[in-house]
């Protein structure tokens, strides 16, 4: 990017958030992978973080922490449940992920949708001077970029869609489907996660609004809009020292010795969405004991789930499946002092989370669809020695890159259960060169990489 012009990233949440109450309050960075793919190009550029700080009280003036200029925006509690919980949440979230569960279209969520869109916009177009570069995250803020271009046309606009793009049949369903389309087409580059995704953008841009020409560049209102497809990934050199150093490599074989040294570890971590795959997994994993294909005192399944969107009731009743699914699980096949499935529903530091990875035989990454999954990558940038097998899900975009992986359907009940006793007899040669393989590619394309084509390919 060319040293004159800043960047200025817009997303639905600040890169830090407030921790602690009265005089100890104080600004903590978050956790998540979009703070830490923008972290390394902030630091080296500089720039401004255009976000929601996650209240909905008074909001804190403009501040600089770490190199970058936060301006936080206001959102108002019936906001929140409107614009958030609401459109948000339960229109495009479910929507954009084959409609696993049945999207709602609510007119007062849409019109809270527009307002807090415009006050990003009018924050950004704030925030940024003349052909600065702004670079605005996912699906909570489509409209942004046509809403800024029209604000300020000098500025170079790019979108990052974190989440899948669904085909027509799906986004037709959206009664404000061609406002959505324009929104994104203010941008000057739309990027996704896969080419799938970008072709269903493109496609439906042609159907939906006057745009004209070809899946990476469009014609619209007298300008060109290019998309293309650029998968997200991880800080590789970050997890690949911290798999490294002896302190978390004593805590992962700590964690070993007290699942049983003997026992096969299996292991899941996944935000605790219905997005997930986390009960389809579960009855894989009961089938194989059931069938006694896998015994108990041999294996141990851990799921780790981070709490996620708690109020809403869909998650709550994944809550309780999940849980259900568990309870049942263990009932029928536990021991005194050994439980077929660990299931603990926390957030893990990233030193905690990096002896888990460690520790794993077999890594079950299996969502019924993710945008991309870094979850798959972070598994295989710790397997520092090349061993442990990742068996991941057809529909999350890691599949397109992680072709080594062992590739399953996740409502394929057999196939599950035939891919997760594959993963468990491997031959240690043959995991090995796998692993060696998938590690190669997440290391060539780790974030930076990410970050770096997505700027580059903006500012041509
Ligand atoms: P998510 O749906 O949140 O992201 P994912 O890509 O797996 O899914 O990222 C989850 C992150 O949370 C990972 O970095 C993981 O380490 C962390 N995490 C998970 N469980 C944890 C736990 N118990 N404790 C601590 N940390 C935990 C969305 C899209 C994805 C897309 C990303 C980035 O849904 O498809 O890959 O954005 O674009």
């Amino acid at each position: 990017m060319p040293k004159r012009q800043s960047l200025i990233v817009v997303a639905n949440r600040l890169p830090i958030r407030r921790v602690g109450s009265g005089a100890s309050a104080r600004w903590e960075r978050s956790p998540g992978g979009l703070v830490s793919a923008m972290e390394p190009v902030l630091e080296r550029f500089g720039g401004t973080w255009v976000g929601w700080s996650g209240m909905t009280g008074r909001v804190p003036r403009p501040f600089s922490a770490d190199n970058v200029r936060m301006v936080p925006v206001p959102i108002s509690r019936p906001e929140e449940e409107h614009f958030y919980n609401g459109m948000s949440n339960r229109t495009f979230w479910p929507l954009y992920h084959d409609a696993v569960r049945t999207p709602e279209f609510n007119r007062e969520w849409w019109g809270a949708y527009v307002e807090v869109n415009k006050r990003f916009a009018r924050a950004a177009a704030r925030a940024a001077r003349r052909r600065d570069v702004v670079w605005i995250h996912d699906y909570q803020l489509q409209l942004v970029p046509m809403m800024l271009r029209e604000l300020k046309p000098d500025l170079r606009i790019g979108f990052f869609m974190h989440v899948p793009f669904p085909p027509e049949e799906l986004f037709a369903w959206l009664p404000w489907r061609s406002d959505i389309l324009r929104g994104l087409l203010g941008a000057d580059l739309v990027g996704f996660q896969t080419q799938a995704a970008m072709q269903n953008f493109s496609r439906l841009a042609r159907r939906y609004t006057t745009a004209t020409g070809t899946d990476s560049a469009l014609e619209f209102e007298g300008r060109t809009v290019r998309s293309g497809s650029f998968p997200i990934s991880i800080d590789f050199d970050a997890f690949d020292e911290m798999a490294r150093d002896p302190e978390v490599v004593r805590d992962s074989e700590s964690i070993r010795q007290r699942l049983g040294p003997q026992r096969k570890v299996v292991l899941s971590v996944d935000r605790l969405d219905y997005t997930k795959g986390i009960e389809h997994r579960l009855a894989a994993y009961a089938d194989l004991l059931n069938r006694r294909q896998i015994a108990a005192e041999k294996c141990v399944l851990v799921q780790i789930a981070v709490p996620t969107r708690d109020p809403l009731p869909d998650y709550t009743r994944i809550r309780a499946s999940v849980e259900h699914a568990v309870g049942r699980i263990n009932g029928e096949h536990a021991s005194p002092g050994r439980v077929a499935v660990h299931y603990f529903r926390r957030t893990l530091s990233r030193r905690d989370l990096v002896a888990w990875y460690l520790a794993a035989d077999v890594m079950l990454v299996t969502p019924l669809r993710d945008g991309m999954n870094l979850v798959a990558k972070e598994y295989v940038a710790c397997r520092t020695d090349h061993s442990g097998v990742l068996v991941l899900s057809e529909f999350a975009g890691a599949a397109r890159e992680l072709r080594r992986a062992v590739l399953v359907n996740p409502r394929d009940l057999d196939g599950m259960v035939a891919a997760i006793n594959v993963a468990l007899k491997m031959d240690p040669d043959e995991a090995a060169q796998s692993m060696s393989l998938l590690r190669s590619m997440v290391r060539r394309h780790d974030v930076r990489f990410w970050a770096e084509s997505f700027l580059g390919a903006l500012t041509e």
